[in-house]
């Protein structure tokens, strides 16, 4: 029997919309969705072999419970009832003695992110975060700080681009397929793409103008164009008069940024900084340069995103076509979203801080929605603000994820309980003491998708087989304990198909309306909002705050005195980091077809620092910092600056049962010290200085 099923992939986040033909109960072929703009049937190679994590035995097929000390990578199977015993005793014991929020949940923001939070509040602990601010933390506390919107409600309006300047996003690389479509289009029909990365990616490969920047020096370039602009009044004048809070100190504070003294810093030339700024602003508004998310990574980064995003503003290109837009809710048509468990009533009041501090005075503007993860490690092994206990580690992986692998397993030694809800063998998943295993994406429903946009939809993730083997959904597991630790009331539900029911009642659409085409729409045209008078920042001036009431009032500068980047030290590198299209961060490694094709990490050095260091292409090199060090093999190339080296993240894997990846590579997380823009959120990924010397 055949059948067709649309569902949303989750090989990677993006949760592009997909069409998976099954045959007898089995997956044959999946493609992007057809009906859905912009995925025109394609898929990433992640996204093809998503076949192949579901066929994949060496992913955990039950639950798990260690037997050995912790990582020694003994384990017995349990049973679900027992597995799922254990851990709800083990968390009574911890929430009786320690209190609710000694209790830690960390996650990759997903569709059942509502659940887990929820799970977290009847527990009366603070402590859920997401990934967010390891991804772009700073970018979005750039963007509240500007617009009083987070990045996330934010977005960028590709396919009808005339010019496009990319800060290391590199996007044909580490892509949306949507976007890259998108994109491709709009430099087919004359597009122009200006890339900037200390390291020749493939989409420095597809743009007009390709500079390689001295590592970290973002910020210099930017305040450089900005002084071009306001000198020679390139930016959009009624836009900015209408709009715009702070120009007279933005106007003051760049005065000496000139294109020369940026050539210093960044090494790209004056005149080639003063052709940007003109070459774009002749196409204003429909322009954009892009927040990035992984590019330059640094203890000042909220400064370097909200740099960009004032360009955008100079340009008037929020809320254009071909610029960035705010993301329209079901309001704008008037529908109603789905449900969310957190909306419920008689869930209790929490009143302790957060475990990272977010949200007081020690650490007052990353996104409490969010949290800042890369703190946890500091806070179990200070016992500060106080201790925790237990953590829950789901679809995230702490060891591979924040910088410092070994200060994070020593924090997780102090920790009695780890639990892992996971897919796969991963390095956390492989310290724990329990893992859950979670049903693949083609394995089950999900909670619904709300997909705001310039037209607001609806999509759902629709099981397209039965479990292959003895797994569970993510939000029944959680629900499952909650039942098991007294909470079990606010999940309303026995099953997935229930839970989605739940959340649609009110919309107005009912689950088989997404049969048709995978999701639903609440409005067939795109809404912008009116240039001329209906914008509707939320900061406190309604305006777009330069001069940001956000930083400031919190004790911060709006634009606080430039620091000349550090390079580094005598035979040393700046350690910079990125993704390529066959995989994602550290999940896909041990995945059969991506293994095939990218199965190890290798450390990109300039050609000619290599041979003063005796190094050729191909050699064994150990890597060292001040937080660690490994082996990894060199490869050679005149395509980085000689001020950085780059190596692929997600390798280095320690579970010996995902044996194609095991001991492949070397973890970026290992070498990585753990440091942080504190204003921002952000960690300082590109922080760190290495040695590099023949293994
Ligand atoms: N295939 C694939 N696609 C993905 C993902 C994935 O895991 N795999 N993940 C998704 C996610 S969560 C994210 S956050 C995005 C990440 O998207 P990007 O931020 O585009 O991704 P990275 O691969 O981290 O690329 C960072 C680039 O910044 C460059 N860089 C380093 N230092 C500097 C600097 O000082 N200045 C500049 N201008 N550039 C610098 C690096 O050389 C590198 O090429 O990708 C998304 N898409
Ligand atoms: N050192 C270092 N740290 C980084 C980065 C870096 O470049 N270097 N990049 C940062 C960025 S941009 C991001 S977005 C984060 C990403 O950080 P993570 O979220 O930790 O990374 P992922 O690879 O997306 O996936 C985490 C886990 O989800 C599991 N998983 C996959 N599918 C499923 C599923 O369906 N269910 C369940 N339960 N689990 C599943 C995978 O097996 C994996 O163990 O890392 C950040 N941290
Ligand atoms: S970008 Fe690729 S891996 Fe990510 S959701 Fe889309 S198809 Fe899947
Ligand atoms: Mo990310």
């Amino acid at each position: 029997m055949e059948k067709e099923v649309y569902s949303l992939c989750f090989m990677c986040s993006v949760r592009c919309p997909i069409r998976v033909l099954v045959e007898d109960g089995q997956v044959k072929w999946i493609e992007g969705n057809p009906h859905v703009a912009g995925m025109e049937g394609s898929l990433c190679p992640r996204g093809a072999a998503g076949i192949s994590t579901l066929y994949d035995d060496q992913r955990v097929q039950s639950p798990m419970i260690r037997v050995g000390e912790r990582g020694s990578g003994h384990w017995r199977k349990a049973s679900w009832d027992e597995a799922l015993d254990m851990v709800g005793d083990k968390l009574k014991k911890i929430i009786n003695k320690h209190g609710g929020h000694s209790v830690v949940l960390g996650e990759r923001t997903q569709l059942a992110t509502h659940v887990s939070k929820t799970f977290l509040k009847a527990i009366k602990s603070p402590n859920q975060f997401t990934h967010d601010a390891l991804c772009k933390g700073s970018v979005n506390t750039a963007c509240r700080s500007l617009f009083g919107y987070t990045d996330g409600q934010m977005s960028m309006h590709y396919k009808k681009t005339k010019n496009i300047v990319m800060y290391g996003r590199n996007l044909f690389e580490s892509l949306s397929v949507k976007e890259v479509n998108n994109l491709m289009y709009a430099l087919e029909h004359g597009a122009r793409m200006t890339y900037i990365d200390p390291r020749v990616t493939v989409t420095a490969t597809k743009a007009q103008r390709y500079w390689m920047i001295r590592p970290g020096t973002d910020l210099a370039l930017n305040y450089a164009l900005i002084h071009v602009i306001l000198k020679e009044r390139l930016y959009d004048a009624e836009y900015v008069d209408r709009w715009v809070l702070g120009l007279n100190e933005l106007q003051e504070f760049v005065n000496d940024f000139s294109p020369e003294w940026a050539e210093k810093e960044t090494g790209i030339p004056a005149d080639s900084i003063v052709e940007l700024a003109r070459d774009v602003s002749r196409d204003k508004p429909n322009v954009i340069f892009h927040f990035g998310y992984r590019g330059a990574n640094h203890q000042n980064e909220v400064y370097m995103r909200r740099s960009i995003m004032i360009l955008n503003s100079l340009m008037g290109s929020v809320e254009a076509p071909g610029g960035f837009f705010f993301k329209k809710g079901p309001g704008e048509e008037g529908g109603k979203p789905a449900r969310k468990l957190t909306g419920q009533k008689g869930l209790p009041k929490i009143d302790v801080p957060r475990f990272d501090k977010v949200g007081t005075k020690d650490c007052p503007l990353p996104d409490p929605n969010h949290g800042v993860p890369q703190v946890l490690p500091y806070a179990i092994l200070n016992k500060d603000p106080y201790p925790i206990k237990a953590l829950i580690a789901y679809r995230f992986d702490p060891l591979m994820s924040i910088p410092d692998a070994t200060l994070t397993k020593k924090a997780m030694d102090e920790l009695d309980l780890i639990v892992a809800i996971d897919i796969n063998y991963s390095n956390t998943a492989w310290y724990a003491d329990v893992i859950l295993p979670e049903s693949t994406y083609l394995e089950r429903t999900d909670c619904i998708q709300q997909a705001n946009g310039l037209k607001p939809q609806m999509f759902l993730r629709k099981q397209a087989v039965a479990p292959r083997y003895d797994t569970r959904d993510g939000a029944v597991i959680l629900k499952q304990i909650a039942d098991r630790i007294g909470t079990g009331k606010f999940f309303p539900y026995e099953n997935m198909d229930e839970l989605v029911k739940w959340q649609l009642k009110g919309t107005g659409f009912k689950m088989e309306d997404f049969e048709k085409k995978g999701f639903v729409a609440y409005g067939k045209k795109p809404v912008f909002w009116d240039r001329k008078d209906g914008l509707k920042f939320k900061t406190p001036s309604g305006k777009i705050e330069f001069k940001s009431s956000l930083l400031e009032d919190a004790g911060f500068e709006s634009f606080p005195a430039y620091e000349p980047v550090q390079s580094p030290p005598e035979d040393k590198f700046r350690l910079v980091v990125g993704r390529n299209a066959l995989h994602t961060h550290i999940s896909t490694q041990n995945n059969p077809y991506l293994n095939d094709l990218c199965g190890e990490n290798e450390l990109w050095i300039n050609d000619q620092k290599a041979a003063d260091l005796g190094i050729s292409d191909g050699d064994k090199v150990q890597v060292s910092s001040k937080a660690g060090a490994g082996e990894i093999r060199a490869r050679v190339t005149d395509l980085i600056h000689p001020e950085a080296v780059f190596m692929l993240h997600g390798f280095g894997h320690e579970a010996k049962l995902a044996k194609r990846s095991y001991g492949k590579g070397l973890s970026d997380a290992l070498l990585m010290e753990n440091l942080s823009d504190k204003i921002g959120g952000s960690p300082a990924l590109h922080d760190t200085f290495v040695s590099v010397k023949p293994a």
